[in-house]
């Protein structure tokens, strides 16, 4: 087989420092048409004295016009290139000074890596390997420069020139261009440099820092876009205010920017004083973006916002300490959304995101633990493993050492290591110390992948008046036990919580937080004196999976009375779960289904329970997914399950039908705003509007069909639209054309009228797909667009697995297409033939074929390679 990249993974045991550092480079650009010329002037030192090392530089797609060394040009002799590397073998062994200059064509780059356009603006992306497409350098975390910038360019077409630190000079050519310099006071990595030139609408705001220093802050949007970035700027102060009061980090940059882009490959790019943004992460608008937009808005700036400190501040080693930045970034900005909005909703959200997305990683060919061995492609690494999980762990950290605790460990890694680059040993060894405690146990969450599993029954002694809880973990035979806090609580039987006492002398409390780093360890609570209901792994004290059996009836008390709200949740779940998987054994067997009445009336305490709020009401009313329930499968039953599913949802709609359409009264009056209040009367809202459609009669669809039409924002709009495609009445047509309509102009709002037409459960889903991809507003280059319609629908369970594999030829038809032009899209949409082991033989060999027909194909991408060559293995 020809593979055009070299696939040879690279292993972290073989990390070694570099042999060269390079103390600063002054970069100066020329954006022209045809070719942009990159000149960059380097100074250059040997890590050890008398060292005979060459020099080997990092460069992709550049062509290199001129080199010299010292001043001296160099003749082709004195070098060698190849398409990956600059070597020089001959180079002194004190600092010296390189410069070259290279031509690179940002117009032609699809791949969205490095140096390209979008809407004829210029943009960079660089983590995690893109600075090498726009010239030489050693191009790792662990060198880190002090950068000057110029950037050159036509003044009419590209009037806004950005980059990273601050702008020192600037001035104008006779030629019609004009020139701006940057100059960026911190040394950093190369994949946060960042540069961005256009025509842009600059929302501004400021920020005063709590020791007084004022910050501008400026948002840059294309100028359609002018009146939708507020909230982003809103969202901005509010995460720096937020990091000085918990963690006592202040921004360190007299200026601090945020551009959006509308072609992205991830979410957004923490650049030191130059975010790049997907636009999905900041534009909005009541009548553009839902509120889990808005949230989402809120949550990613915030994410950007902390990397300061945790990613560029205290920066990564090598790219396998990934985990270093990303997964204590998204604990911040978690914990950050925690305190905006509510905890417990948050939580909820992010255990749906771990367990769906990341337990699923974890049991696929891919599985890798937070802190990867090796990888081909390091794009493929930026995973729900490394980013969620590795938030889970930091939450460990906080959840053994307690809040106080984990900031006298944050405080000590900044005080230890500012302007480093260090790895998670590092981070790992200043909670320790900062808190005297032994963590080498602690180790193993870094280095173990897969998701624990701890079986977990009690024995209620009722003349001792003890409660003995055991609990054992499932360690496969070549990992080690895992040190895993369990939160846990007991009801006693009107559903209060019971003081907890393990020591005769210790304080009671009514959550206690258990170590288990034994394979094997019993507790035993004190003085209980009734038989109690255990709640355990509150708040999902850790990511694991915990096997506790409980009774119907226990599940029902626990889901109307524990006191932590997400294992109110919880109990709910899990009680849905058993009523589908008992009703898909009588499915499979042919008997006729019915609902558990259980399950029915514990539904209903939930819709009448007046205290709960609307956005945990919500999500106790939302059933598991049918993604997360073949997960919990041997074999997926994509047919059953799909089936049973909606035989459960219906029922629920018929039963309480009244009850459903009395909450969607009550709440649907509220004028729009975007506090908590009125986003939780949506939430709930929309849920009874999706019972109440599921009846499919002219009365709902006139409900539904309603409330599309004369919504004043998104969130309600979408959700009609989203009513109206699972029917089979004359409006849904009429509403699809309708939106279209209404917001072909906007791109973000085009791409939801993509995805809530995937997201369909109805049986032609599959032809409608296919024709939208025929449609004029379709195109693979843009990656939000592309996932809109092709990633969506690949998550639609029953349809995209469909029995005659018609829907994975096209997938894989789709991976074909962008493996050409943009890899890194197109490894991420080839990973859910991840999973074909799960099913069935038939799919099982639907999908193989697809994954056999991908790698046999010439000119594979790294990316594409290394996910499919180990989905095969
Ligand atoms: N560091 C960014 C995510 C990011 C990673 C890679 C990218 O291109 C390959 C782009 C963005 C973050 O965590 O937000
Ligand atoms: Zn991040």
């Amino acid at each position: 087989m020809i593979y055009q990249e070299n696939t040879q993974a690279i292993y972290r045991k073989d990390y070694q420092q570099p042999d060269f550092f390079i103390d600063s480079v002054d970069l100066h650009f020329s954006l022209d048409e045809d070719v942009t010329l990159v000149h960059s002037r380097m100074t250059i030192r040997p890590r050890t004295e008398n060292q005979k090392k060459p020099l080997i530089l990092n460069g992709e797609l550049l062509v290199l016009k001129s080199l010299k060394f010292n001043g001296h040009v160099l003749n082709a002799t004195q070098y060698h290139v190849d398409k990956t590397h600059l070597t020089l073998p001959n180079v002194p062994a004190e600092a010296f000074e390189l410069e070259s200059i290279v031509e690179i064509k940002p117009q032609e780059n699809t791949a969205l890596t490095g140096l390209y356009q979008s809407s004829g603006n210029y943009c960079t992306q660089c983590e995690a390997e893109g600075f090498r497409r726009i010239t030489y350098f050693l191009d790792r975390p662990d060198v880190m420069a002090r950068y000057t910038t110029t950037i050159v360019a036509d003044k009419s077409r590209y009037p806004v020139l950005l980059s990273n630190g601050n702008r020192v000079e600037y001035g104008e050519l006779n030629d019609g261009r004009h020139w701006v310099k940057w100059a960026d006071p911190f040394p950093k990595p190369s994949y946060l440099f960042a540069l961005v030139a256009g025509n842009l609408y600059c929302h501004g705001g400021k920020f005063t820092t709590r020791s007084g220093r004022e910050v501008r802050l400026e948002i840059w949007v294309e100028p359609q876009n002018h009146d939708q970035c507020e909230h982003a700027l809103q969202s901005l102060q509010k995460a720096m205010r937020w990091d000085e009061e918990r963690f006592g980090l202040e921004y360190d940059l007299d200026i601090y920017m945020i551009v959006a882009v509308g072609d992205f490959n991830m979410g957004a790019m923490e650049n030191k004083g130059l975010n790049v943004f997907n636009a999905k992460f900041v534009l909005c608008r009541p009548d553009t973006a839902t509120d889990d937009d808005y949230e989402g808005i809120e949550a990613v700036i915030a994410h950007e916002y902390f990397h300061n400190w945790t990613g560029n501040r205290v920066t990564c080693r090598d790219w396998f300490q990934l985990t270093l930045k990303e997964g204590l970034t998204v604990f911040r900005d978690q914990q950050f959304t925690e305190d905006m909005t509510s905890a417990a909703v948050k939580r909820i959200q992010d255990v749906r995101i771990l367990r769906s997305a990341q337990f699923a990683e974890d049991q696929s060919p891919m599985a890798h633990p937070i802190r990867p061995e090796s990888y081909i492609e390091m794009n493929n690494f930026y995973t729900v493993t490394v980013y969620n999980k590795g938030a889970e762990v930091i939450r460990l950290y906080q959840t053994l050492l307690g809040k106080d605790g984990f900031r006298r460990g944050m405080d000590l890694y900044f005080q230890r290591h500012d302007g480093q680059a260090v790895t998670c040993d590092d981070f790992r060894a200043a909670m320790a110390d900062a808190n005297q405690v032994d963590l080498t146990q602690f180790e193993r969450w870094y280095d173990q992948a897969g998701t624990p599993v701890v079986e977990a029954s009690g024995v209620y002694d009722a003349t001792a008046k003890t409660y003995a809880l055991t609990l054992r973990q499932q360690v496969p035979e070549h990992l080690q036990a895992w040190h895993i806090p369990v939160a846990v609580g007991l009801l006693g039987k009107e559903g209060q919580d019971l003081s907890l006492q393990l020591e005769e002398t210790a304080p009671a409390k009514t959550t206690q937080v258990l170590e288990l780093r034994e394979l094997e360890q019993t507790f035993t609570f004190k003085n209980i004196s009734e038989l109690p209901i255990p709640s355990l792994l509150r708040h999902f004290s850790a990511p694991i999976k915990l096997n506790f059996s409980c009774q119907r009836q226990e599940l029902a008390f626990l889901m109307a009375h524990d006191s932590d709200p997400f294992n109110r949740w919880e109990a709910g779940q899990q009680f849905a779960q058993q009523v589908i998987f008992d009703l898909l054994a009588d499915w499979q067997a042919g008997k006729t289904l019915q609902l558990d009445a259980l399950f029915s009336e514990a539904v209903l305490k939930i819709l009448q329970d007046d205290k709960l709020d609307g956005s945990i009401k919500s999500l106790m009313l939302t059933l598991p997914t049918e993604n997360f329930l073949g997960q919990q499968q041997a074999e997926v039953a994509v047919d059953g399950l799909f089936a049973v599913r909606q035989f459960v949802l219906k029922q629920l709609a018929e039963v309480h039908y009244a009850e459903w359409l009395a909450i969607y009264r009550a709440n649907h009056q509220m004028p729009y705003s975007n506090s908590a209040t009125a986003i939780a009367c949506r939430r709930l809202k929309n849920t009874a509007l999706h019972y109440i459609c599921r009846l499919d009669t002219p009365e709902t669809v006139n409900l539904a069909e309603k409330q599309f039409k004369q919504s004043d924002n998104m969130t309600d709009q979408q959700s009609a639209l989203m009513c109206l495609v699972n029917t089979f009445s004359e409006e849904r047509g009429q509403a699809i054309e309708y939106f279209y309509q209404q917001w072909r102009h906007n791109p973000l709002v085009l791409d939801k009228w993509f995805s809530v037409q995937a997201t369909s459960y109805l049986p032609d889903t599959f032809d409608n797909v296919k024709a939208l991809l025929q449609h004029q507003d379709f195109t693979l280059k843009n990656p939000n667009r592309a996932r809109s319609l092709i990633a969506v629908f690949s998550q639609n369970q029953a349809q995209f697995h469909r029995a005659d594999g018609l829907a994975y030829q096209l997938h894989a038809d789709i991976v074909l297409q962008l493996n050409a032009t943009n890899p890194q899209i197109a490894s991420r949409f080839v990973s859910v033939f991840n999973h074909w082991r799960r099913f069935d033989a038939n799919r099982q060999a639907l999908m193989q074929a697809q994954l056999n027909r991908i790698i046999q194909h010439p000119n594979l991408s790294k990316d594409v390679y290394e996910v499919v060559s180990k989905s095969l293995n």
